[in-house]
Order: structure tokens, then sequence, then C-alpha cells
């Protein structure tokens, strides 16, 4: 299937070539068209050479590390897009409310309401004009206030919180809700690495990765399961190409051939630019099925521990690290029965690899002294995710890879700070000791009881015992499963409050009362009432925490920083006898020392994220240190499932697991564009990926369009109309598409066990032809 989506005779105008590598001029002469189509060439441009720099801003593109060396800023084209779309000179103000009533904005696009620019002004929703009308701050803190305070109890409100928050603006808010009286906080998390967290506490006991960046140039092996860099996280590429420069194995599992896995020419690379060449990064691509990680993990171990088997016969050393598994874990035994227990028949059909393939695997693992293992959504999105990730530790305990130098396990978080959000505060399960700690330093009772996270806050606000739902950010109705049910969810509610910088359709769903609270992106600066700048702080997936500081003027003079509004309706809510706003508002220091009283790791706060490359939060895993009920790592031993939805769906003719993934135009529910140059799709996003013999079977061509039809028996019918099909190197049986679309076929019936994500990379769908099918 070379030809793919290589621009053959014939082919539907919307497919075209796809790059020869990830990133190159490719990639600099979008960023030079992302910037001019965002209306920000100047600022945009000036901002980004400002980006992960130690004066400068966090990038809010994604959460991987900066390097320490870094003098010239780190070039990536997806943290351009992401600077662009905030640095933008188009805005969204009270005049374009009048023009437009809700009801027609919800006809629009995500692509098209963000593309109107920046929000300026508080916004009011008049449900007799139907719009948005504007209104002033005390007016909507008070009123807001008003709402909340007439819950009859604080459990009936919900707090979202999307990963961009600072911990600044994090831990307020936490403060504030928990003031408030409850723990109700759902968080995008919960539809991210919720599984990460989960296994990893149980596992290592910590909820986090365990390498630094400096850990990628000593590997001999890294693992890459279930990402896709090249789009998601391109400055991983940068450090991936590094590693396969030195002659480390690069061992990949991807349903789809992702093209920043296989080729990268690193725009910072003079030579590789120059002479358009590139370098190769996977040097084993596995096309592993859908949701089959946790099996091609098992055949691996199964392999090594058969090579084990070998060695000791011959009279060789092991390849276990049997110092580490005795001094260091528990379980050992139970784990090898289970993978005795398990066959290689069960192995290969979840998987879809061979024996072979995964005892050559092995075999790089057994001569790698060093190995890290990476992965994200294509792991963390299945109902058996938490297992999955316990199987992963399992493997790295084998050989002592964890808390070594060029060693560790390594979930690549998503947004910006999601990881320091969670570190805050932000948590509908609250350790008791932090509590604890907030009690003590404040003298009031903290509520106790576990609040709901995304799953449960949607159930509560479906069945009306939620009623108010404040958003710090993120855009939830496009985010979340079921998109239909979100919405009468939504406008269900006496009180929906969206603290934003773009409108998106989330927006345009009100309850009752309704704001849209405009605040300040973080490439802009943040000056308090005295004229002083303030600096906030996040934590990358490497635990280290560091300052950012924006540099543009900001979009509108009547915007506030996010911790700005969320002290005001505090202040309005829960009065300022116990917790002076205003104080820690103007001073944001103010609130550093109170997270440093409050939360371990912490300590000297303001002095050490001034320095340049911030500080390292404590990890105890990384220092072989376990934070688990035995004090050790510990051995999980499920068995694998039954069936993953890929095995029903070839069991089942015409049924097919879709999985919805990111293009190489979007950020998560923002679209800056509709093309996906990496993967050859080109000013279309309403598209099924298919595997070409599949497609025969569907009875379709390249390009005619099908609706997709939710095969999920839980009462509920799912349909996604007229999307167009591109034949795609899959593995059969397996379909896949872009999120936030797909999301009106993604079940909130079926979340992953322990970690309840919604299952957005195993869904069960079939196709029909539409009823103007041909692409003609
Ligand atoms: N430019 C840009 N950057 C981003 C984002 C963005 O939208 N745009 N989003 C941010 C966020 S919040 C996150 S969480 C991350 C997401 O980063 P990723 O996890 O890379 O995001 P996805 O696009 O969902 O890609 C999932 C990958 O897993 C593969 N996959 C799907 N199912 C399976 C499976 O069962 N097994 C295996 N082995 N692979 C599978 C898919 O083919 C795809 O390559 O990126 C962050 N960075
Ligand atoms: N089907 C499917 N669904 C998924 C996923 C999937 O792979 N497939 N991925 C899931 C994942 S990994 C995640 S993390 C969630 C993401 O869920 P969210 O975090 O809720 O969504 P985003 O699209 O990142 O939010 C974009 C909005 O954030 C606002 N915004 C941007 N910058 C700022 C800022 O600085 N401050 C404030 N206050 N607001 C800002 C803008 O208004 C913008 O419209 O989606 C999940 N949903
Ligand atoms: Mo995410």
């Amino acid at each position: 299937m070379a030809n793919v989506g290589e621009g053959a005779m014939g082919k539907p105008e919307f497919i075209g070539k796809k790059s020869k590598a990830a990133g190159g001029w490719g990639a600099l002469k979008s960023c030079g068209k992302k910037l001019l189509a965002s209306g920000a060439p100047l600022s945009g441009a000036a901002a980004m050479l400002k980006a992960n720099q130690p004066d400068g801003f966090d990038c809010p593109g994604c959460a991987w590390g900066d390097p320490e060396h870094g003098s010239s800023f780190e070039f990536c084209e997806n943290g351009v897009k992401a600077v662009a779309w905030e640095s933008t000179d188009k805005r969204v103000k009270p005049d374009f409310f009048k023009k437009h009533t809700v009801s027609e904005l919800r006809t629009w696009t995500d692509y098209d309401l963000e593309r109107e620019g920046r929000l300026t002004h508080p916004m009011r929703y008049n449900a007799a004009s139907d719009r948005y009308v504007q209104a002033g701050w005390d007016e909507a803190f008070g009123e807001i206030a008003g709402v909340l305070n007439s819950l009859d109890s604080p459990d009936r409100a919900e707090f979202y919180t999307s990963g961009r928050a600072s911990n600044e603006a994090a831990f307020i808010y936490q403060l504030f809700v928990r003031l408030y009286g409850t723990n109700n906080f759902p968080d995008c998390s919960n539809m991210c690495h919720e599984a990460s967290g989960v296994a990893l506490d149980q596992a290592v006991g910590i909820g986090k990765g365990t390498v630094m960046l400096e850990d990628f140039e000593k590997a001999d092996a890294i693992f890459v399961i279930g990402q896709n860099p090249g789009t998601n996280h391109p400055r991983m590429l940068g450090d991936l190409r590094r590693a396969a420069l030195r002659g480390a194995r690069i061992a990949v599992f991807n349903p789809v051939r992702e093209k920043g896995l296989e080729r990268f020419a690193d725009p910072q690379d003079k030579l590789e630019m120059i002479t358009g060449g590139s370098t190769p990064i996977a040097s084993e691509y596995f096309q592993v099925r859908v949701g089959g990680d946790m099996a091609a993990v098992r055949g691996m171990a199964k392999a090594v521990f058969a090579a084990d088997d070998a060695a000791r016969a011959a009279g060789r050393p092991s390849v276990l690290d049997h110092n580490f598994l005795k001094q260091h874990t528990s379980g050992f035994e139970f784990y090898k029965a289970s993978v005795d227990a398990t066959t290689w028949d069960q192995i290969e059909n979840q998987s879809g690899l061979s024996r072979a393939q995964l005892e050559e695997l092995a075999q790089i693992y057994i001569g790698s002294n060093r190995t890290i293992c990476t992965w994200a959504m294509g792991v963390t999105q299945h109902r058996h995710s938490v297992a999955t990730i316990r199987e992963i530790a399992n493997f790295m305990f084998l050989r002592g890879n964890i808390g070594r130098p060029g060693t560790g396990l390594c979930p690549v978080r998503g947004h910006s700070n999601v990881q320091g959000d969670r570190t805050v505060g932000i948590n509908e399960k609250p350790p008791r000791q932090f509590l604890d700690a907030l009690e003590k330093e404040l003298g009031v009772p903290m509520p106790r009881r576990n609040g709901h996270n995304v799953l449960a806050a949607i159930g509560a606000m479906l069945d009306g015992s939620a009623q108010a739902f404040i958003a710090l950010g993120g855009n939830f109705a496009r985010a979340t499963p079921d998109s239909p049910l979100i919405a009468k969810a939504l406008m269900n509610q006496k009180l929906t409050v969206n603290i934003a910088t773009k409108l998106n359709h989330s927006h345009l769903l009100p309850g009752k009362v309704s704001y849209i609270l405009p605040c300040l992106g973080r490439t802009e600066i943040d000056r308090n009432a005295d004229g002083v700048a303030q600096i906030v702080t996040v934590e990358d997936s490497m635990s280290m925490v560091h300052g950012s500081g924006g540099i543009n003027r900001p979009a509108s003079p009547e915007l506030r920083s996010e911790i700005g509004i969320i002290a005001g309706i505090a202040e309005a809510t829960v009065g300022s006898a116990t917790v002076d706003w205003k104080s820690l508002a103007h001073h944001y220091d103010r609130i550093r020392d109170l997270i440093a009283r409050t939360i371990p790791g912490f300590h000297d706060y303001n002095e050490r994220v001034r320095r340049p490359r911030g500080f390292r939060l404590p990890n105890g895993a990384a220092e072989r240190i376990w934070h688990t009920p035995s004090q050790k790592a510990t051995f999980a031993s499920s068995e694998l499932p039954d069936q993953t939805e890929h095995q029903l769906a070839i069991a089942e003719q015409g049924t097919f697991v879709l999985q919805t993934f990111r293009s190489h135009d979007q950020y998560n529910t923002t679209v800056y564009g509709l093309d996906d140059r990496y993967r050859g799709v080109y000013g279309e996003r309403r598209v099924v990926f298919v595997n070409p013999t599949d497609l025969e079977e569907i009875g379709a061509e390249a390009g005619d369009r099908v609706d997709i039809i939710g095969r999920h028996d839980d009462g509920v019918e799912r349909i996604a109309e007229s999307f167009r099909v591109v034949p795609y190197e899959l593995p059969r049986g397996s379909v896949a598409g872009y999120y936030p679309e797909l999301n009106v076929l993604v079940p909130l019936s079926i979340a992953g066990a322990e970690s309840d994500t919604p299952t957005s990379k195993s869904v069960l769908v079939s196709f029909r032809l539409s009823e103007q099918a041909k692409a003609a």
C-alpha cells in the first residue's frame, strides 16, 4: 500500500502528497503561513523568540521539557502555531455579539469561531434576545456568587479545569472551591493521562514520569508507544533524533505509520536544511493492533523470560536484574506466573504482532543497558489502560530500568501545565495530608467527601443534581464524549461560566445565567495595579517547575488575569475573612508562599523558580524510593483483556474499531487549519482513514462520503454523517478520524477501568454510504 495518499491519478482533490519527513522546510513554511493567517506576524514572531527562554513565557504548546543549554530558542512548528493563535490581532468585541445570535453561532465550526480572534469584554447571556451582551466585572462576580450561594449544597456545582492554567491560578481556584465547600474538580486530565497517574501511583508510588530530558542522551533503547510526537510533541523529536544519531534503538508501537516517527528533518540542523536531508527515527516500527499494547508488552516479557531460561541453561549470566528485583520490587513471582499463563496465541491475536517480532523486540531490550519507555493517548484512552501501563512498568522492572541514568517511565503529558494543576490541588480525590495542611494554614475545615471527575460531573449535570458549571479554560462541550448529551447537560444548568481567551462551542450552550469572562493568555504581560509585571509557574512532564512571564501587550485593556478573575469570584462568593483574595491577586509571590507552606517540595518556591531552569519537584521513584503500600516497586499480575474492541470488530463482519486522534493542524478542540500534511490530507477534516481492503468490504472508494454509525449497545443512537474516506495503511478492522468532530460517536457509557477515562481510541462503529456518496 505504498501509494496510498501519495497523490496518485484520479484521487480526490483533498488527498495529496505526504511530507517526506516531519519538520524541515515544510515546517518553516507552515509557520510563516500560520503567523500571517493568525494576523500576528510581528508580535507572533517576536513572541516566539521568547518561548521557553529563562526570561520569557512557557510555550503553551505542550508539556515536553526544556533543555538545560537552551541558548537559542527551540524551534517547534506547533509551538509557533499555538503562540501565533493567541497573539492574533483579531478581536471578538461586544459588537460581534450584537450581529450574531447564539443559536446562529452554534451552526459555526470550531475553526470559524476561534478564527474571529480574542475575546475582549465580559459578556452576559440574554435569553430574550439570544445574544451575549457586554457586562461589568463586578456585576458578573456578584451574580455568579448569588447563584452559587443559592444552591442547596456546594456539591451541586462543578468546577472544570483545562491544563493550561498556571500553578498559581489552579491553586487559588482550588482554594476558593474548597472554601466554598466541594471537591468537584472535573479536569481535562480525566480524559487524558488519568490512567498514567493511577497506574504509576500503584506501581511506583508517584503518579508521574521518572525521566529527565538528560536521560534521552544516555538511553540505549527508547520504546515509543501510542503517541505521535511529530505533531503533538515536536520538540521531543529533536531528542529522539539526537538519540537515533548516537545509535540508540528506537522502537515504535503504533497502528498508524506516523511520519514524524519515521523521518525527521531538524529545522535546527543547518546541514539537514540545506541538503534537504532527514534522519530516520524509528529503527523498528510495529503496527500493533488498537488496544493491543498490553499483549505486545507481555509478549516481550515472555520472550525475555525465555531468553533468561536459555541463558541460565547455557551457563550465561541472567538477563534479569536480580539485585533490583530482590531489593526493590514486590509481586515478581505472581507476575511471572501470569506471564507463563498467557499463551502466544492470545498475545499474537490481541497485539496483531507475531511471536518472532516480539522476540526480536525482546532482544533489543536485552541488548540495552538503559531503556526508556514513553507513551501517550494511544495507551491511555482504552478500557484496559491502567492494566496496560502497569504492564509497561512490569516490563521495565525486569531489567531495573527505573531510577538510573538513561532509564525510566515517561508518560508524555498533553497540556503545558496539566501535571502542575494536579500537583497544586486540582484533584477530586484530594490526599488527606493536603487537606490537613490547608486546614492548618487557614484554620477552617475543608470538605472531606470525594468530588466528581469529568464523567461523574456529566452524570450529575444530566440528572439535575449539578446545577452550576464553571470552567477555568478549555472547551468542555467539545472535548467530552457524546456531544449532544453534553449540550443538554450544560443548558440544564442554573449557571455556566467560562473563563476563556477565545470563543468556542462550550460558550454557546448557556445555562440560565451565563457569562464569558475573558482572560489574559500566557504570552501577555500581566501587570498588577502598581504596574509590576507578575510571573506564573508551570510544571512540565519531567516534574520541572519554572517561571513564565508574558511579553505581549494584552489583547484588550478590559482583560483580567485568570488569577484576578478567580479572586473576584471568590471574594464575592466566600468573602475575604479567611483568605485575602485581593492581596493574593496583587502579588503572585504570596500565592507561591501559600503553596510552599501547604504542598511538599515547594520550599523556597519564589527564589528557586527564578533560577534559569527552575527546580525539580521531589520524585521518589526516580531515586528508587517507593511510596507504595509495600514500599517497593510493585508488579501487577492482571490477565490480558478477554477481547479488545479491535478483536470484537474483527469477529463481526462490518464492524470496525475507530480511534479519534489529532491532525497536524489543531490543538485539541482548537482547529488552526484544515490540512494534515504528514498524513497527506488537505483542506478537509471530515475524513475517515480506512484500510484499502476494508474499503472494498464497505463498498466505498477514496473520497466517497460515508456515515459512521456507533455500534455500542447502550440504547443511545450515534451517527456522524458525511465523512470522506481516505485509504490508509492501517491494520485491518481499525479506522481512524479526527477529534473533536467524531466525539458524537464516543460513548459516555464506557470508560477505562480505574481511570474513568472515555475510550476515545476504541469506539465500535459501522459504515453506510451517505446519500450523496460519490466523490464527484
Ligand atoms: N500540536 C498539538 N500538540 C498537542 C496537542 C494537540 O492537539 N496539537 N494536544 C496536547 C494534548 S492535551 C495531548 S494529551 C497530547 C496528545 O498526544 P498524542 O497522544 O500523540 O495524541 P493523538 O493525536 O491522540 O495520537 C495518538 C497516537 O496513538 C496512536 N494510537 C491510537 N490507538 C493506539 C493503540 O491502541 N496503540 C498504540 N500503540 N497506538 C495507538 C495513534 O495512531 C496516534 O499516533 O498532545 C499535546 N500536544
Ligand atoms: N475523542 C477524543 N476526545 C478527546 C481526546 C481525544 O484524543 N479524542 N483528547 C482528550 C484530551 S487528551 C484532552 S487534554 C481534552 C482537552 O480538553 P480541553 O482542555 O477542555 O480543550 P482545549 O481544546 O484544549 O480548550 C481550548 C479552549 O481553551 C481556551 N483557552 C486557551 N488558552 C487559554 C488560556 O490561557 N486561559 C484560559 N482560561 N483559556 C484558554 C480557549 O477558549 C480555547 O477555545 O480533550 C479530550 N477529548
Ligand atoms: Mo491531553
